[in-house]
């Protein structure tokens, strides 16, 4: 028998205590308990990301009270097996009654632990793992881990005493600021804002084992983290902060219940007794949990993970390896696209047959990986690795080793018909051919080559370096172990992957393509273009559609010998309003690039609609908006009646991570169902659209896309 399964099982080798009380040592599928030298190691092992569900707070429970009650214990470390700490509360829980122990009394009662508790972090501490964390008297982290309170963006607030006790240990801003941002840190930084107490970089169960036999050794009984003031006094004297920190995020906060919650409790924690501070936050958290923007940003959690999920696909698939990538075309698209890469540590050659236009490609990349470096995004060690292997050639020749080749060119099909048949000349054997087409038949493209088995779509999103979408097309003839290559690659460069059939503008930019039919008969029925913009910024979309379209600039695609002022765009454009680049387009541009309105658009518009005599209409914003979303929520479900998407659920994803719609409302779809799908027909069909309506959106039930 091993030392190891001595001492966990108590035999020769372990203290007399510990082998006295061996027979009613806890035991649990999920954790182990063992005594070594007066320490107790509880071990919790839940894969596959030690979330705290009912098992696994049982277990910490009912271990720790033993500990706390046997004498030869002096000091306990805990610690997860397997790929991380805690990853936080288990979310499929979340919307089901509750099951006891609750999170926040396994937490209380680490806390009040008369022996000390020694969490050692590895991997990610996020949400309630990190409030364990934060519960247990002394935090010691490798140097590899990080931390964070990701329950913003389920829209919650960390709910297991995390909005009192961080601020005890770190500057109420720090606090703030990374409640409010859901955003991870690193154990170095964790350590310099009094989050961790020790980073080590060698083993991390020695070193925690060493100070809880330090800790085990001191007469003091160990500081609640709640009793502790310092760091909470000096907030004390800047009462004005959190309404500052408020304003000073206001945008970002917009239209979202949980950061102004979790800055309420913040505030508790300063200027309430603590009780009332913990009560707050638990009677805050218990509202967030059950709202519906929670639910729909669960939604959005399971949904992201099913969509990289294959239906049919054979389990045994493997991807092909890819440790080499080559991308032709240089444009803003291209080079966004190589950074992906770059940053995930794999090289990358750059293929352009315009040495201008290469030049400016590698300048783009460059100038990103600086201002990234520079604004803290990048590491400057990465950023450095990075660019390091990025090699560039104006001969398609120096693509022959790459494993995967993504041509990124214009959008013509002549143009990337050509670009696949040189390809196909040089790429080698059993290589990936990927188009970035936003709207093209990857069918008739992967025909041009002698291997459409090798061929798919890689779509990305603008900027393609900061979006997290990527569309893969999967094409007729794609094969299995390509299309498990390409959602592997996307999770390799951290973007979120969604399979969509060959269409045109596949999931996203078909709807896209509807919403902008939408816009148009708004515009033909009077409303004004500016409301347009503000009733879907209202909704919570970043940008409305003629925002959108000044920024991707009008002239796309637009040329002034074959111009007819045929449409509104093309009458801006003879006018040289082109959109942002013009500092005119849809809108007035200052030099900062701030928008305002435009009277000569608005006379411009107003005549082009005259010509047409299409009816007014008086149109409310409720209105205004379903005339909007319905039609592409519809085009969804025509999506889906044609099997180009595998779920609902997908298309959400789609629209979320590619086209920024506000992810508290779960995505097109779900809002769709939750607004009722008997609505959305009555109401397309009041707006003359009855033909158009989805068989699947006629037929659909509640439980059709629900992936939670
Ligand atoms: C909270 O803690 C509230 C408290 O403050 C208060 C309570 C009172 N629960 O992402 P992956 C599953 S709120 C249940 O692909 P990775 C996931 O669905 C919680 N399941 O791995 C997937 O399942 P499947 C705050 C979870 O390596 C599998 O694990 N915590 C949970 O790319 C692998 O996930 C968070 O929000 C969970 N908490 O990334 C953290 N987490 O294989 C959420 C994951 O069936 N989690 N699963 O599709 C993450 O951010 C990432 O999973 C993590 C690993 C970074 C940990």
């Amino acid at each position: 028998m091993s030392h190891d399964a001595q001492q966990a099982f108590g035999l020769p080798g372990t203290s007399k205590a510990a082998d006295a009380s061996a027979s009613d040592r806890p035991v649990s599928e999920v954790a182990t308990l063992r005594l070594e030298a007066g320490i107790a190691e509880i071990v919790v092992d839940a894969p596959p990301v030690n979330a705290l569900g009912q098992v696994v707070r049982d277990a910490l429970i009912t271990m720790v009270r033993w500990c706390d009650a046997e004498p030869a214990i002096g000091a306990i470390l805990l610690r997860c097996a397997g790929r991380t700490f805690f990853a936080g509360a288990d979310i499929r829980e979340f919307g089901k009654p509750p099951l006891a122990p609750s999170l926040p009394d396994v937490v209380n009662e680490i806390e009040a632990c008369g022996k000390p508790v020694i969490a050692a972090i590895h991997g990610t501490a996020l949400g309630g793992g990190l409030e364990v964390a934060l519960a247990c008297h002394y935090r010691v982290a490798v140097g590899t881990a990080r931390m964070g309170f990701p329950e913003v963006k389920l829209g919650m607030l960390p709910g297991a005493g995390g909005t009192q006790r961080l601020p005890r240990l770190v500057p109420m801003e720090e606090a703030l600021k990374l409640m409010t941002s859901g955003a991870q840190i690193g154990a170095a930084e964790a350590a310099s804002i009094g989050l961790v107490d020790l980073v080590v970089y060698g083993d991390l169960r020695t070193a925690a084992f060493s100070a809880a036999q330090k800790m085990a050794r001191s007469a003091e009984p160990p500081l609640r983290t709640s009793h502790r003031h310092d760091v909470l006094a000096k907030a004390r004297t800047d009462p004005g902060m959190f309404d500052r920190f408020l304003e000073a995020n206001a945008k970002r906060f917009r239209g979202l219940d949980a950061p102004a919650a979790i800055v309420a409790a913040a505030r508790a924690a300063v200027d309430r007794p603590q009780e009332e501070g913990f009560a707050l936050e638990r009677s805050l958290f218990v509202s967030l949990r059950d709202g519906g923007q929670a639910a729909a940003l669960r939604h959005v959690f399971f949904a992201e993970r099913e969509a990289a999920k294959i239906p049919g696909l054979p389990a045994d698939v493997q991807g092909r390896t890819i440790d080499a990538v080559g991308i032709v075309g240089a444009g803003t698209m291209g080079s966004g696209i190589a950074i992906n890469f770059l940053l995930a540590g794999l090289p990358v050659v750059l293929v352009d047959t315009d040495e201008a236009a290469l030049d400016r490609g590698l300048s783009h990349i460059s100038r990103t990986m600086e201002q990234g470096v520079s604004q803290g995004r990048i590491d400057s060690v990465n950023g450095e690795k990075a660019v390091a292997l990025l090699s560039s050639s104006l001969d398609f020749a120096a693509l022959a080793e790459a494993d995967l080749l993504i041509e990124a060119a214009y959008e013509t099909m002549d143009v990337k018909c050509d670009i696949f048949s040189r390809l196909d000349a040089v790429a080698r054997s059993g290589a990936v051919l990927a188009t970035n087409t936003s709207y093209l038949d990857v069918d008739k493209i992967a025909a041009v080559t002698k291997r459409p088995q090798d061929v798919l779509g890689l779509h990305f999103f603008s900027p393609a370096n900061v979006m997290k979408l990527l569309e893969i097309v999967r094409a007729e003839k794609t094969a299995d172990d390509v299309l498990a290559t390409a959602i592997a690659v996307a999770k390799r460069i951290g973007k979120v992957p969604v399979v969509a059939g060959v269409a045109y503008g596949f999931i996203g930019n078909r709807m896209l393509h509807v919403r902008r039919k939408a816009v148009e008969n708004l515009l033909l029925a009077g409303v004004d273009l500016y409301r347009i913009d503000a009733v879907v910024e209202a909704f919570g979309m970043p940008m409305g559609p003629f925002r959108m379209y000044d920024l991707a600039g009008l002239d796309l695609g637009w040329s002034k010998v074959a111009s007819t002022g045929a449409t509104i765009q093309e009458r801006l454009c003879e006018r040289n309003r082109r959109g942002q680049k013009t500092n005119a387009g849809y809108y007035d541009y200052d030099d900062k690039r701030r928008p305002s309105p435009s009277q000569f658009v608005r006379d411009l518009i107003r005549e082009f609609v005259a010509e047409r005599g299409a009816p007014p209409m008086t149109l409310s914003d409720d209105q205004i908006r379903e005339r909007l979303l319905f039609p592409m929520i519809n085009e969804g479900y025509r999506i889906l009646d044609e099997g180009k998407a595998f779920r609902a659920s997908d298309i959400d994803t789609v629209w979320i991570n590619g086209y920024a719609w506000p992810a508290r409302t779960g995505g097109p779809m779900y809002y769709g169902e939750q607004l009722g799908l008997d609505h959305i027909i009555s109401s397309l069909e009041g707006m003359g659209l009855a033909d158009t309506i989805a068989s699947g959106l006629r037929s659909a039930v509640r439980s059709a896309f629900r992936v939670t």
